[in-house]
C-alpha cells in the first residue's frame, strides 16, 4: 500500500510505523477525504459572496448559472486568477522580505547581514540600469533595494516593473505589452486581481484570465528580484556535493530542519548553529549540531552551502516520525499545519517565526531582522534542550540517503560552459542544441500532491526525457525529489543519459573540474528560483536573436498542487513556454477557460498548458514539442 502512495524508501520505512504508533499522516488525511467534491475539482463552484455558495451542473441537468448570473465560465476564470493572485502574493512578500532586509544592510541596520557577493551586486545594479561609478558597496546595495522596493510601489500604468523589463527579450516585452499583460506594480496586480474577481465585477472569462496572466507576470517580477538580491545577500549558488533524504539526519547530533521558503532566517540560523557546537555537545550531542533542510528553506541553503535535504513537501511529515528531529524550525508557505500535533508525539520542537504565520501547539519565537542572530540562538537553545529530552528508543532513521551534486544556478551553468569555451560560454550549449547533441531542455518544477504517488512522475518523465537526450533543470519540491532518488549525481548521468547528452555533460562536467559529468538533473534551487532558468533562456534567446516560444524549452510541473505553482505554470506560459501539468487543474468545468489555456494561449503567447496524467505519455508530448520547436528553428 505504501508504495501506492509515495516512491520514497523513507516513506516504506516510516509510514507502517505512523499506522502502528496511530498517527496520521497526509496520505491518511487524503484518503479519509474521499471521495473529494466534483464541483470543487472541476472549478464550477463560487464562494465570492454570502447568496452562495453556488455550483454549476457539469451534467447541463441542473443549475448552469449562479444566483447572482456567473455561469461556469466566469467562476471558473475567477477562482484561478485567484489562485494566481494568492501565489503572486506569497512569492512576492518573500521578495520584499529580502529587499528591506537589503535596504536594512544598505543603512547599516541589520548587524547580522552583509552583502556576500559583492560581484553580483555590481551584475545587478548594472542589468537595473544603474550608474555605479564611484559609489560604494553599501551605496550601491540601497539603490538595488530602492528600485526594487519601487517595483511594489511604482503607479505608473504605462511603466513596467523594473525587473521584468530588465529581464525579458525585447521581443517577449512587445508582445506581452501587446496584450496590456506587462504588470507596473506587483501589489497592484494582486490587489486588482482580488478587486475585478469581487462578487458583480469582471464576468468576461477572457479579460478575467488576461488580467491573471498580468497578475502571474508580477509573481514572476517578485521571483526575479527575491532571487537575486538573495544571491546578493547570501551568496551565489556554485556547485557542491551534498545529499539527500532523512538517512541525512544524524543519530548523535541535534537535528534541527529549516523548513518554509525564506532564506533570512535559516541562513542565520546556520551560522549560529556552527557558533552554538560546544553546547550541543554538552548536551550529549556528540555529532553537534545537523542542520538539514525542508521544501524550498531546504533547497535555498542546499544550493548556496551545501546543507543536506531530508524531505520536501510530502515527506515533511515522515521527517518527525523517525523521532530524531529537535526541532523543526518554519518561517512560510508549504508547511502543514499538521506538523504541531505529530511534533507533540515526540520530542520536538515546532517553532514558528513569522508573526503572520502561527501553528496553534507550535513555539513561537518572533524573528526580526535586527535581532537575527539573538532569535535564532533562542531557536538554536530549544533545539539543543529538545535533544535532551530524545528518547532514542523511538529514533528510527531510514537507510535512505543519496549523493545530490547541486547549487546549478544561472551564473554557474554559463562558469561551467566557460571552461569549454571561456569567450563565448553559451556557445557549446548553442552548438550542442543546434546539432541535436542536446535535444531541448526541460524545466521541472513543482510540488508533490497526494493526488499521485510522491515523486514518482517527475523520476518517469525525467529518465525518460534524459534517454532522449533532453537537459534536465529542477527547482521546489521536484529537485527534491529528483535528489532524493539519486538523479543529481554523475552516476545518474552515466546510467540514464542518453548518448549525445552523457557526452556533452561529461565534456562540460571534466572540464569545469567536477571529475566526471555534470549530474543528470542540474539543482538551480527553490520555487523562486526558477527565474534562474529563465535567466539561461533568455540568454540563449539573445544570442540567437530569437524569443523564447522558439527555444526547445519546455517546463514541467507533474505533481502540482499549490497557488503558487498555479502563477508560476501561468508566467511560464506567458513567456512562451509550453507547460505540462500532471495532476488534474480545477479549471475543466469551463470548456472556454480550457481551451484559452491549452490552445488560445499558444497562439497569443506561443506557450500553453498541457495536461497529462499520464507521466509515461507526458514526456511524448514533450518530446513531441520539442521536435516541433526546433522543426521551427530549422535544425
Ligand atoms: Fe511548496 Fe517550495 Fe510546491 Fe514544494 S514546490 S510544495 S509550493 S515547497 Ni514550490
Amino acid at each position: 500500500m505504501t508504495m501506492n502512495y509515495s516512491i520514497d524508501p523513507s516513506a516504506a520505512t516510516l509510514l507502517p510505523l505512523a499506522k502502528k504508533e496511530g498517527i496520521a499522516t497526509v496520505w491518511d488525511r487524503h484518503k479519509a477525504m474521499q471521495p473529494q467534491c466534483g464541483f470543487g475539482q472541476l472549478g464550477v463552484c463560487c464562494r465570492i459572496c454570502w447568496k452562495g455558495p453556488c455550483r454549476i451542473d457539469p451534467f447541463g441537468d441542473g443549475p448552469q448559472r449562479g444566483i447572482c448570473g456567473a455561469d461556469a465560465d466566469t467562476i471558473v476564470a475567477r477562482n484561478v486568477i485567484r489562485m494566481i493572485a494568492s501565489g503572486t502574493a506569497a512569492h512576492s512578500e518573500h521578495g520584499r522580505h529580502v529587499a528591506l532586509a537589503m535596504l536594512g544592510v544598505a543603512e547599516g541596520k541589520l548587524p547580522d547581514y552583509t552583502i556576500r557577493d559583492e560581484e553580483k551586486l555590481r551584475a545587478v545594479a548594472a542589468k537595473l540600469g544603474l550608474d555605479t561609478t564611484g559609489k560604494d558597496l553599501h551605496d550601491i546595495a540601497g539603490e538595488v533595494a530602492l528600485v526594487t522596493l519601487g517595483d511594489f510601489q511604482n503607479q505608473d500604468h504605462d511603466k513596467p516593473c523594473r525587473w521584468i523589463a530588465s529581464t525579458l527579450t525585447e521581443k517577449r516585452l512587445e508582445r506581452l505589452a501587446g496584450l496590456h499583460a506587462l504588470p507596473h506594480n506587483i501589489d497592484a496586480m494582486v490587489t486588482q486581481i482580488l478587486a475585478r474577481t469581487h462578487v458583480g465585477c469582471d464576468a468576461d472569462a477572457t479579460n478575467l484570465i488576461v488580467g491573471g496572466i498580468k497578475g502571474a507576470l508580477a509573481d514572476f517580477d517578485g521571483m526575479c528580484l527575491a532571487t537575486e538580491l538573495s544571491d546578493i545577500l547570501f551568496g551565489t549558488p556554485q556547485p557542491t556535493v551534498t545529499a539527500a533524504n532523512l538517512g541525512v539526519l544524524k543519530e548523535d547530533a541535534v537535528n534541527i530542519a529549516v523548513h518554509g521558503h525564506n532564506p533570512l532566517l535559516s541562513e542565520v540560523v546556520c551560522d549560529v548553529a556552527v557558533l552554538m557546537e560546544e553546547e550541543a555537545r554538552r548536551a550529549g550531542a556528540g555529532g553537534g549540531i545537523n542542520i538539514v533542510g525542508v521544501c524550498c528553506t531546504g533547497n535555498e541553503v542546499m544550493v548556496r552551502h551545501g546543507i543536506p535535504l531530508a524531505a520536501n513537501y510530502l515527506s515533511q511529515e515522515l521527517a518527525l516520525i523517525t523521532g530524531a528531529v529537535d526541532a523543526m524550525v518554519v518561517d512560510v508557505q508549504c508547511i502543514m499545519p499538521s506538523v504541531s500535533e505529530i511534533g507533540a508525539c515526540f520530542h520536538t520542537e515546532i517553532i514558528t517565526t513569522m508573526d503572520d504565520n502561527k501553528i496553534p501547539g507550535a513555539t513561537h519565537v518572533p524573528f526580526r531582522e535586527p535581532t537575527a542572530a539573538e532569535n535564532a540562538r533562542q531557536i538554536v537553545t530549544l533545539a539543543i534542550d529538545a535533544f535532551r529530552r530524545r528518547n532514542p528508543q523511538r529514533v528510527v532513521i531510514p537507510d535512505a540517503k543519496q549523493t545530490a551534486v547541486v547549487g546549478f544556478g544561472a551564473e554557474a551553468i554559463v562558469g561551467a560552459l566557460g571552461a569549454l569555451n571561456a569567450d563565448d560560454p553559451l556557445k557549446p550549449l548553442i552548438d550542442s542544441i543546434a546539432n541535436g547533441n542536446i535535444r531541448g531542455i526541460a524545466l521541472f518544477a513543482g510540488c508533490n500532491n497526494t493526488q499521485t504517488t510522491q515523486d514518482s512522475s517527475f523520476v518517469t518523465m525525467a529518465k525518460k526525457l534524459a534517454r532522449n537526450n533532453v537537459l534536465l533543470l529542477a527547482t521546489g519540491c521536484g529537485a527534491g525529489a529528483f535528489a532524493k532518488h539519486g538523479l543529481m549525481t554523475q552516476e545518474a548521468t552515466l546510467e540514464y543519459a542518453g548518448d549525445s547528452l552523457k557526452a556533452v555533460l561529461t565534456a562540460v562536467g571534466t572540464e569545469a573540474g567536477l571529475g566526471g559529468p555534470l549530474p543528470l538533473v542540474l539543482h538551480m534551487g527553490s520555487c523562486v528560483d526558477n527565474s534562474r532558468a529563465v535567466a539561461v533562456a533568455v540568454a540563449v534567446a539573445n544570442r540567437l536573436g530569437v524569443d523564447l516560444d522558439q527555444l526547445p524549452l519546455v517546463a514541467s510541473a507533474p505533481e502540482a498542487m499549490s497557488e503558487k505553482a498555479v502563477a508560476i505554470g501561468t508566467w511560464s506560459v506567458a513567456l512562451g513556454i509550453p507547460t505540462h501539468v500532471g495532476t488534474m487543474p480545477q479549471i475543466t468545468g469551463s470548456p472556454a477557460v480550457t481551451k484559452l489555456l491549452t490552445e488560445t494561449a499558444k497562439e497569443l503567447l506561443g506557450g500553453y498548458f498541457m495536461v497529462e496524467l499520464d507521466p509515461d505519455k507526458a514526456a511524448d508530448r514533450l518530446l513531441a514539442v520539442i521536435d516541433e520547436r526546433r522543426r521551427g528553428l530549422g535544425i
